[in-house]
């Protein structure tokens, strides 16, 4: 069969212009310098609580979450920083958040990302009992379904995550109901410190897509285009009735589970292997190599972050604590 006949049985390749490109850029530098800042300001003692590192996964949450339109539902993770960002928290509002601030979008009620959203942004708080958020995701796309909207709702799961009951529930349910839903699996190689291989059987997530007759992708997760090019078509194919699908994205998971943990049980070498293919960095070389940027846009987007994030943290810092007398607003309390 020639190669005209083909591309006719083909998806729409989807095609990022420069501008797009820059943009992708953009948002994956902001989440790195917003991610080492606080990496940073949590080693100084200054931060409130714990805080999750999200190092290594930015081609996956900005790369995914562009494929979006603003209509549509997305739930992220706790390590999907650059996802809340481009969806429209601002810097400000979220470290503001870190810190316990009134500004923050608790209000003060959680630190850092757990269980802040935004549904004015259809942006669903991340729920931290693992993988409690498909569920509820799976339950927004059924009602686009029922109400007969264009619109698709898409959340993540991690490696260690997709092994708990809930998510064979959820897929399944999403599967019979063809429900227009997207499910990211973040595949960091670890949950906590057990590693891939001693809590599943099988090297994919992606295999277990088969037992619900839904696609099951596999991307290289350190490529923004790659991730983005995949979310696209299943994002597309959801919204035209086509039903659920599966993207793993193979990723590693750059610093411990949470900023108290070392990670001295992950070997050094395989970080230094991926530290070579560092997402952001990849994708830097590639618009240079490509004369998409030239190293002096490329400087001026990394001095633009971190402008964007000295700022949100001196907000956060003036921002005053909330009110004690409102201890009892916005939570349930029976
Ligand atoms: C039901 C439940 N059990 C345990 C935890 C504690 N916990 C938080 S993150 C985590 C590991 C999750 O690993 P994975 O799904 O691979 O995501 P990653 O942290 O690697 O991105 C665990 C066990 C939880 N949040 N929810
Ligand atoms: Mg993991």
């Amino acid at each position: 069969m020639a190669d005209g006949e083909l591309a006719g049985l083909q998806l729409a390749e989807p095609q990022l212009t420069s501008p797009q490109k820059l943009e992708l850029y953009y948002w994956m530098r902001l989440t790195r310098t917003f991610d080492d800042r606080v990496v940073a300001y949590w080693k100084q003692g200054r931060g409130v609580g714990g805080v999750f590192s999200q190092r290594g996964h930015e081609a996956i949450s900005v790369g995914t979450g562009y494929a979006l339109r603003p209509e549509d539902v997305v739930a992220p993770m706790h390590r999907d920083l650059g996802t809340y960002l481009l969806r429209g928290l601002t810097p400000r509002r979220i470290f503001a958040n870190m810190l316990g601030k009134a500004t923050g979008v608790s209000g003060g009620r959680d630190v850092n990302l757990h269980g802040v959203g935004d549904l004015s942004l259809n942006l669903v708080g991340f729920i931290s009992h693992l993988p409690h958020s498909l569920p509820v995701t799976v339950g927004v796309a059924l009602s686009f379904v029922y109400r007969k909207e264009p619109r698709v709702a898409m959340t993540y799961v991690g490696d260690g995550s997709s092994s708990a009951g809930l998510f064979h529930e959820a897929l399944n349910l999403a599967s019979t109901h063809n429900a227009p839903f997207v499910l990211i699996v973040e595949n960091n190689q670890y949950a906590y410190s057990t590693p891939l291989r001693q809590q599943m059987r099988v090297p994919d997530v992606a295999a277990r897509a088969a037992g619900y007759g839904i696609p099951g992708v596999i991307v290289d997760g350190n490529d923004v285009e790659a991730v983005y090019a995949a979310s696209k078509e299943a994002v597309e194919r959801a919204r035209a009735g086509g039903g659920p699908t599966l993207i793993e994205c193979k990723t590693m998971r750059m610093m411990g589970h949470a900023i108290h943990d070392g990670a001295e049980y992950v070997p050094r070498e395989l970080l230094e292997e991926w530290e070579k293919r560092d997402p952001v960095e990849l994708f830097e070389r590639r618009l240079v190599a490509q004369d998409i940027a030239d190293p002096t846009e490329i400087d001026e987007i990394k001095h633009r972050c971190e402008v964007e994030i000295a700022d949100a943290i001196e907000y956060a810092e003036q921002s005053p604590l909330p009110d004690p007398a409102t201890v009892e607003e916005g939570v349930y309390a029976p």
